[in-house]
This record gives structure tokens, C-alpha cells and sequence, in this order.
């Protein structure tokens, strides 16, 4: 029997995805003619586990939103991550504060929660803001307050040896590691379930070494993530100073809504943030990559710049198939 290019494409993903996350990621997935429901779509190699975890919601037949947070859950829990949530890396101050961002495609409602500290799971928290308040945005000690009144429990979050590290780092007035903002892989996630809903999801430690205070783009709604579940979803990983300047997330999705496919819709918002701000051409701390999806459940990914060249991103389709990894070459190296 002939095999199918699509058929042939789709277990060379399974393939790679069986294989230990740090190895290999294909160049681009295929179109699919009719998507296979749900899709989970999210930002780099630990994508792959976030996948896997909202994938198990999904089979248990569990709700969208329930299969973002869950898949968010598993790379907030993971100590080895140390952009988002336990062992994240502190600001300044030697302080972990989370950021982390919803959206309920169906809905089209949010909840969010900036500069959060001693909770580990933030996007939790982002989701009861949601559903339990009449508020998109709590920050701070007030949205610590709401966490506590909600039910979550504060706890230390930074490893010793991360302790460790930041204070030695600090001790180093030429340790640029902190300071140049080069430490940073937010995670993003978008998901379809089996009706074709979208919502989308961000949780991040923000910048390693950011002033106290400082939000980045990963709770602001329109910046850092974005759905409407007639067209699609957005999210942005790098510096968000970049993605809230140029509302990029939202801006991504107006042009999916023009009929631009995903992945030109992130290119023509790199080109335009380029165009505005040229010093991003010639500054490599200027990095900035984003992940799409549309109504259609067609993906698409792009980036200006990220410290390894490529930025990867994993991708399932279905509760059966195992994620797989998938890399863009950056536009400016
Ligand atoms: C921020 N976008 O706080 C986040 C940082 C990040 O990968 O890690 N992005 O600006």
C-alpha cells in the first residue's frame, strides 16, 4: 500500500517525538486536510511534556480550559524549568514573581496575575481571577491575598542550588547572565478541543534579574497572549517589553482575521516591530518568538531572535499521538 506524504510526515513526527527532548525538532509540520482534535500547541522542548499533559485531560474527556492548565501545571512544576513557575529565576532582589495569563476563546473572557510570589502554579491562580472575580488583572501583594483567600498555598520557590546561584551571581558585578536579559523561555500555550474552541494560555518568572515590579508581556492581554475564538490565538515568549510595544499577540491575530495564514501573520508583525523600532536589527538582546493557531487548527511559529538560533516548539493533534517537536530558523540569526 502507497504511503501517504501526510501519513509518511506524520510518523517521522511520532518518531522524533519518542526521542529524548533535547534531540531533534523537524523543520515544519505538515498542513493538515482536516485537523485531528484536539491540538496542543506550545513553546519550546518542555512544550512536548505540556502537550502530553493536556493531552491525558483530553482523553479523560476533560474541558479545554482544564487541558491548558494542566499542561501549564506540568512545566510550572518542573524544577529543571527555570523561566516559569517553581525555580524560576528571581528579579533583582533575589525574589521569584510570576506572571501568568488565560483566555477563554469561547468566552472571550481572561484572568491574569503580575508580579505573584511564593505560589507556584500562576496560571491557576490567573484562571480563578477569571472565573471568580470581575477582574482581568491582579498584581502583587493583592494578588497574592486573592491566591491565599482562593486556596493556593505559599511556599518557598527557588531550589537551593538556584539560591545558590543567584547568589553568586549577584556577588558578580559583570554577571550579565542576570542582567541581560538573555535568561528567558516563557511558557505559551494555545489549544483546540474536539468542538474547534480555542484558548490559549502564558506563564513565565519574566525576566531573570528584571527590576521588582516589572511586568513583562505574559499577563497583559493583547501583548503576550491573545484569542478570539473565531479567528484564533497568539502568545509571545522573549522580551516583553517588544510584544506589549507592539501589542503583538493581538495584533497576530488581526491579521489571521484578514485571512493571513499563522505563521506569515507572526512574520508581518516581526517585520513590522523591525520596521518601527530599528535598533531591534542590531541589538541581540532583542529576542522575540511567537506561536499561532487559527480557527482551522493550522499552526504556525516565527522568530526574530533567540539565543539558540532556533526556536523550537512541540505540537499534538489528537489524545493518541504523541507531541512532537517542531523548529523555526530565527529571521535575524
Ligand atoms: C517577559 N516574555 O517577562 C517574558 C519573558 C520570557 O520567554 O521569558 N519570555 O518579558
Amino acid at each position: 500500500m502507497a504511503i501517504r506524504r501526510r501519513d509518511f510526515l506524520r510518523d517521522a513526527s511520532i518518531a522524533v517525538a519518542l526521542l529524548p527532548t533535547a534531540a531533534r525538532a523537524q523543520k515544519a509540520p505538515p498542513a493538515p486536510r482536516k485537523p485531528e482534535l484536539p491540538i496542543v500547541l506550545a513553546t519550546w522542548d518542555y512544550g512536548v511534556e505540556l502537550c502530553a499533559g493536556a493531552q491525558q485531560v483530553f482523553a479523560r474527556g476533560g474541558d479545554l480550559l482544564d487541558a491548558l492548565e494542566k499542561g501549564i501545571n506540568v512545566v510550572e512544576d518542573d524544577p529543571k524549568v527555570t523561566s516559569v513557575g517553581f525555580n524560576g529565576l528571581p528579579n533583582e532582589d533575589g525574589v521569584v514573581q510570576l506572571d501568568a495569563s488565560i483566555m477563554d476563546g469561547r468566552t472571550h473572557q481572561t484572568g491574569a496575575v503580575a508580579a505573584l510570589e511564593r505560589i507556584k502554579n500562576p496560571i491557576s491562580v490567573a484562571r480563578k481571577v477569571m472565573e471568580k472575580t470581575k477582574h482581568v488583572l491582579i498584581v502583587g501583594a493583592g494578588a497574592n491575598a486573592f491566591a491565599k483567600k482562593v486556596g493556593f498555598k505559599e511556599q518557598e520557590l527557588m531550589s537551593p542550588e538556584a539560591r545558590r546561584e543567584w547568589e553568586q551571581q549577584a556577588k558578580d558585578p559583570k554577571a550579565g547572565f542576570w542582567r541581560d536579559g538573555s535568561v528567558h523561555d516563557t511558557v505559551c500555550a494555545i489549544a483546540m478541543d474536539a468542538k474547534g474552541d480555542l484558548a490559549s494560555a502564558v506563564s513565565t518568572s519574566g525576566l531573570a534579574g528584571k527590576l521588582a515590579g516589572r511586568v513583562g508581556d505574559s499577563p497583559i492581554i493583547g501583548a503576550g497572549n491573545y484569542c478570539d475564538n473565531d479567528v484564533g490565538a497568539a502568545c509571545a515568549t522573549g522580551i516583553g517589553e517588544l510584544a506589549i510595544r507592539n501589542a503583538a499577540s493581538f495584533a497576530i491575530v488581526e491579521r489571521m482575521r484578514a485571512g493571513v495564514d499563522p505563521t506569515r501573520a507572526c512574520q508581518e508583525v516581526l517585520e513590522r516591530m523591525v520596521k518601527k523600532s530599528p535598533e531591534v536589527k542590531t541589538d541581540p538582546r532583542a529576542q522575540l518568538a511567537f506561536i499561532a493557531m487559527n480557527k482551522a487548527g493550522e499552526i504556525g511559529a516565527a522568530a526574530l531572535r533567540v539565543t539558540k538560533k532556533t526556536f523550537r516548539y512541540a505540537l499534538s493533534r489528537g489524545t493518541k499521538t504523541p507531541p512532537a517537536l517542531f523548529e523555526v530558523k530565527t529571521m535575524l540569526g
